[in-house]
């Protein structure tokens, strides 16, 4: 029988974390999830895991190199998934230094460690389209050149070239997923999608009369986590390290989201309850993004499930179900 496979994972405790975590351990790994400390208890997305005997929570932080290096040793794992970062792109341009050295400068120190510990494993970096940033030439492949546009995407892409580099100069096997945006009910609730469907199911309950966005016009190519995260998985799965675009080849506006989830709900036009909030423009906004992931349809097998239509529907459904949950109705 085969030896049981250890994913260690950063970022556990997001978005992200939780739907790989459910991912791995359905393969059959033994995942160690590594989350914060934080103020308040910050595990609701994985509490439901938290009696697997093939699952195990530690604290680290992608500041903290003794912890990387203590886990590393402890566990010794086969795989590990880079997903911690200050992921919020807004935010990136008030709190720069802080979304830098943990996304760029603590990519690079866990990868020292992976080096020196366990040097044989697989690395999997999230990468973001948020790179590609300015770059109006769309749909954007692996070779389209990067131009971010925020604090955020430079260090994203920081990361990303580190990655490169290590795999061409160490042949270490780093592979870097450039994910589009995806979203899920379990989606951090200052991003726009699901600030829009917690939004539409308080207003839709009579408990808000209003949602405060910023730029409507933007463009984004969303997808589901759930799909996504098994783009990941994959690419730890391949003989050989590389870059993939994980996206879905269909793009939508701010605003679009807006009409069909106000549709959905019953409230007819979004218009009568969505405002213009300045303070929710950015500094410098990436306007569109549109992937192409032919690569990863090729190579890896991978193609999105959940449509667009489907999302908007289903991130919805669940906040409607929470709202009447949280507020008795
Ligand atoms: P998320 O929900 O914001 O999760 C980020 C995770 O990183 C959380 O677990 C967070 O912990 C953790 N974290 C933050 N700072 C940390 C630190 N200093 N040390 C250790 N952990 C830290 O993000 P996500 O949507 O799951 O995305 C996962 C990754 O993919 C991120 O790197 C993101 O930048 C990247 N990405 C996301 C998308 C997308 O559309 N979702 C697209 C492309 C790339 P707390 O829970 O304690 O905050
Ligand atoms: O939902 P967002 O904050 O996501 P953004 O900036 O595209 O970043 C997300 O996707 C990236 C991948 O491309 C990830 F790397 C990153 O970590 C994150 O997960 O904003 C989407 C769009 C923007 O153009 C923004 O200006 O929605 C616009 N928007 C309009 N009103 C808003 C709002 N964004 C937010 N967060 N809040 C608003 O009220």
């Amino acid at each position: 029988m085969d030896k049981q496979k250890v994913a260690i994972c950063y970022g556990i405790t997001g978005q992200d974390g939780s739907y790989l975590a459910k991912l791995l351990l359905k393969k059959g790994h033994f995942v160690v999830g590594v989350k914060r400390r934080t103020s308040i208890i910050n595990t609701s997305r994985v509490d439901c895991l938290y009696h697997n005997p093939n699952f195990k929570l530690e604290y680290g932080d992608m500041n903290d190199v003794s912890s990387m290096y203590r886990l590393l040793i402890k566990y010794k794992p086969d795989e590990i998934y880079n997903l911690a970062a200050q992921s919020h792109v807004k935010v990136s341009f008030e709190l720069q230094e802080n979304t830098v050295d943990t996304v760029a400068m603590g990519t690079l120190r866990l990868l020292n460690a992976v080096r020196e510990i366990v040097p044989n494993s697989k690395f999997y970096q999230a990468s973001s389209s948020e790179m590609f940033g300015d770059n109006p030439n769309m749909p954007l492949n692996e070779e389209s050149t990067f131009m971010p546009a925020s604090p955020y995407a430079c260090a994203k892409l920081f990361a990303h070239n580190i990655i490169r580099n290590y795999r061409k100069s160490f042949n270490f096997f780093g592979c870097s997923g450039i994910l589009f945006n995806h979203e899920s009910e379990k989606r951090g609730e200052t991003f726009v999608t699901r600030k829009i469907s917690i939004g539409t199911a308080m207003i839709k309950m009579g408990l808000q009369d209003k949602l405060f966005l910023g730029n409507l016009d933007a463009k984004r190519d969303w997808g589901h986590a759930k799909d996504f995260v098994e783009a990941m998985w994959l690419m730890l799965q391949q003989d050989e390290s590389d870059d993939f675009v994980i996206a879905t080849g269909e793009n939508h506006s701010v605003r679009e989201f807006c009409e069909l989830a106000f549709d959905y709900a019953g409230l007819g036009d979004y218009k009568k309850y969505v405002e213009i909030d300045p303070r929710l423009f950015r500094p410098h906004e990436v306007p569109c993004l549109l992937g192409d992931y032919s690569k990863a349809k090729e190579k890896l097998g991978w193609s999105p499930k959940i449509k667009f239509d489907n999302l908007v529907k289903m991130m919805y459904d669940y906040d409607i179900s929470m709202v009447r949950k949280k507020y008795g109705k």
